[in-house]
């Protein structure tokens, strides 16, 4: 296979684009195709002070990669989330996150969980989930809560997340199945600022497929964390992304036009009644301030209290 460029030796060959490209071409058209997008879907500009969520794999520290290439202002901010039992993946995922600042010149922040709410994830989980179930739900929403509040408190312009493709179609094939309406009306490359405490979100990679940022991550040199969370094992979203690979090398670009399609519905108006910036009904949280559909407190709030009640109980 020969590169479409030059006629070099291909690296990778996008199905989907019909596009075959070498290593130099392939480096040279990722960045390229981010910058696009990011103008496209009007996520950013170099004005911006951009809050990049890095975990210490390929998708967040090759798009830090990126942004910082393409000349934008972009910060990174590490969670600890303390999974370090099995592997001690939370500890080598920081370790990565650490050197790639380091070796750029760019600024990490990093937040432990454990010091600000009082336990780790794993340790939250067993208290509130008494052995049964994964800690995946408490440690989603512990993220999204961390990573609003230190966008919001810092005064970033925007906070934005590696996710590529395959995460995306994987999310929207899940909240389509079961119809989740409020999940899919949420669901976009850019989710504007709600006034009050919920900053502005954007997933630049979202119509890289994940064997793209994978390519250019290693292209490109880039140190990163390949073992997975060990509590991804199992998860639906994995299960979702074997099918859609399934259907992708049956009709190649199946994913794309899968979520692509879904993004024209929702600009034609599907979901327009359900748009979260029209949603007024958001109250400040009575304890950390942050929007939230609740009526007194947000459920971060909620869950770590409880997990700090079953702490004392347990002491
Ligand atoms: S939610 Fe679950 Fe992930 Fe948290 S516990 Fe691991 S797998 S890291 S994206
Ligand atoms: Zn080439
Ligand atoms: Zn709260």
């Amino acid at each position: 296979m020969k590169c479409r460029k030059c006629g070099g030796k291909a690296v990778i060959n996008m199905r989907q684009h019909k596009l075959a490209l070498c290593k130099e071409h392939f480096l040279i058209w990722l960045p390229e195709q981010t910058q696009r997008f990011i103008e496209k879907y009007h996520m950013f500009g170099y004005q911006d002070r951009i809050l990049v969520a890095v975990s210490g794999g390929k998708d967040s520290l090759a798009l830090w990669d990126i942004l910082h290439h393409l000349g934008y202002q972009a910060d990174g901010l590490y969670i600890g989330l303390g999974i370090n039992q099995e592997n001690g993946y939370s500890l080598k995922s920081q370790e990565f996150a650490e050197k790639f600042a380091i070796k750029n010149n760019l600024k990490l922040i990093v937040v432990d969980v454990a010091e600000i709410a009082g336990a780790t994830i794993p340790d939250a989980a067993a208290l509130t989930l008494r052995g049964k179930g994964k800690p995946c739900s408490i440690c989603g929403l512990t993220k999204r809560h961390i990573m609003n509040r230190v966008a919001y408190q810092g005064q970033y312009d925007v906070l934005v997340t590696g996710h590529n493709l395959d995460d995306e179609a994987a999310a929207l094939f899940g909240n389509t199945l079961n119809w989740a309406v409020g999940y899919l009306a949420r669901q976009s490359p850019v989710l504007e600022e709600i006034t009050g405490g919920l900053a502005r979100k954007a997933k630049p990679f979202f119509r890289f497929y994940e064997r793209e940022t994978a390519a250019y991550a290693l292209l490109q040199g880039i140190d990163y964390i390949y073992q997975e969370c060990p509590h991804a094992t199992g998860a639906k979203s994995i299960y979702y992304k074997e099918q859609l690979n399934q259907l992708e090398a049956d009709r190649p670009g199946a994913k794309l036009s899968f979520y692509l399609s879904f993004l024209r519905a929702k600009e034609s108006g599907l979901f327009a009644h359900q748009d979260p910036a029209t949603q007024a009904n958001l109250n400040s949280c009575q304890t950390c301030g942050q929007p939230t559909s609740a009526p007194e407190q947000c459920a971060f709030c909620r869950t770590w209290d409880r997990v700090r009640g079953r702490q004392t109980i347990t002491a």
